[in-house]
């Protein structure tokens, strides 16, 4: 080991003799080097691109011969309400037999019985349940998940959801980011209030959540079944004194204009938006807000409104792909299935299902600036594919060709 860049440390190797697919922003589509190697120094990136510019200093590293296979940077699952309890097949053969997923709120169903279902585990519980969706994850080459709460509404149960996610990176070689998401649905001890429990999510359980360190953004869901926009906005306003960044499940069963809102509040993202208008997909763009597609719940809801791909296009808005795994409406665990149905689905190309699922989903996470594309100073999260195009990774369905995953360089 004699590498000058090692920095007194034995900790570079070197990935050579690989075809990668750095998504970096100033690339010209992929970012494909056809020759290419990855070199890492502990947790980070040193050197990606051709192997004919590897820095002389580093040829004395360790060096793992990829064989030509597909490097592209970890995947990164930027929307998911993972820890939940129990599940809903029993709701899914109601709607089988006719019911909409609103009817089906409207009658007690939904997300207020995964609450009762999620009130009623201990965290040991919720860990335990919650480890084989992210393993699933996990072997298709996710290195960073995005988990929100929003089973609990109640602090207690709110703290454990988050306490879970959070222990959870402590188990797994994964990078996790956590979500406060009070604001999903109604608990039934309110009795019918809204305004009475968002004054309590934004008054009281916001700050304790805070408090606690267990939350890196701010979610709501702005809907008809949900909460409105106004509603939304105080909670808005309560992350925005705290320092919090935020983020939206917006427009996805009806125009509110939660795109527009979301923007308004300088959100990080604003997810699913199959209903969607042109001037939120102007407001999301002027404030470099991120289009998170959730085309599993589309899929799974039946839902025949498709977001505006075109607007979002035609303005510039970046666009993010993600699992949004959870129990009612996407019980989803692959995000090489969700590139499909982003490109089945919602017409995208591969270029923009692949930066979906890295670069885009980086930035929905404000993590823009470590990781997500193979560029160094980034962190040395890889996922190498036995694959000869990029596009096989989004055309197959059911189909695993990892080969390895690296995380921080490990
Ligand atoms: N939108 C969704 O698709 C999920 N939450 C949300 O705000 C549904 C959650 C559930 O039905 O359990
Ligand atoms: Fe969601």
């Amino acid at each position: 080991m004699s590498a000058s860049i090692a920095s007194g440390d034995d900790r570079v190797r070197v990935w050579r003799n690989a075809k990668l697919a750095t998504l970096a922003e100033e690339a010209v589509g992929l970012g494909i080097v056809e020759r290419g190697a990855v070199a890492v120094n502990g947790e980070r990136i040193v050197f990606a691109g051709p192997e004919s510019g590897l820095p002389a200093g580093l040829t004395g590293a360790d060096i793992i011969d990829c064989e030509g296979r597909l490097i592209t940077p970890g995947l990164i699952d930027c929307h998911t309400h993972l820890v939940h309890a129990g599940n809903r097949a029993a709701e899914f053969e109601m709607r089988l037999a006719g019911a909409s997923y609103e009817e089906v709120s409207r009658a007690g169903g939904g997300i207020v019985s995964s609450v009762k279902a999620l009130r009623g585990a201990t965290e040991a519980d919720l860990i335990a349940q919650t480890l084989p969706r992210l393993d699933a994850l996990i072997a298709e080459g996710v290195t960073t998940i995005e988990i929100k709460s929003g089973y609990g509404l109640d602090l207690e149960n709110e703290a454990k959801s988050l306490r879970a996610a959070r222990s959870i990176a402590d188990q797994r070689a994964v990078t996790v980011r956590t979500s406060f998401l009070g604001a999903h649905a109604l608990p039934p001890e309110m009795d019918g209030d809204k305004d009475r429990y968002i004054a309590k999510v934004a008054g009281e359980m916001l700050p304790a959540i805070a408090q606690l360190g267990l939350a890196d953004a701010v979610d709501g869901f702005c809907e008809g079944i949900a909460f409105s926009p106004d509603q939304i906005a105080r909670v808005f306003d309560a992350a925005k004194a705290l320092g919090l960044p935020v983020k939206l499940h917006a427009d996805q069963l009806s125009n509110l204009d939660g795109a527009a809102l979301a923007a308004r509040y300088g959100a990080l993202s604003a997810d699913h938006l199959e209903y969607t208008d042109e001037a939120g997909a102007r407001a999301m763009a002027e404030a470099g807000t991120v289009a998170v597609l959730l085309p599993g719940a589309y899929y799974f809801i039946r839902e025949t409104k498709k977001p505006p791909v075109d607007l979002f296009r035609e303005h510039g808005v970046g666009m993010a792909l993600a699992t949004d795994c959870n129990p009612g409406t996407s019980p989803l665990t692959s995000l090489l299935l969700t590139m499909n149905m982003g490109a089945t689905l919602f017409q995208m190309t591969v270029e923009e299902c692949l930066a979906g699922v890295t670069r885009e989903a980086a930035r929905a996470l404000g993590l823009a600036g470590e990781t997500g594309t193979l560029q160094a100073g980034k962190l040395a999260d890889l996922a190498i594919w036995d694959v000869e195009r990029p596009a096989e990774l989004v055309y197959r369905m059911g189909f695993n060709p990892l080969h390895a995953r690296v995380w921080r360089g490990q």
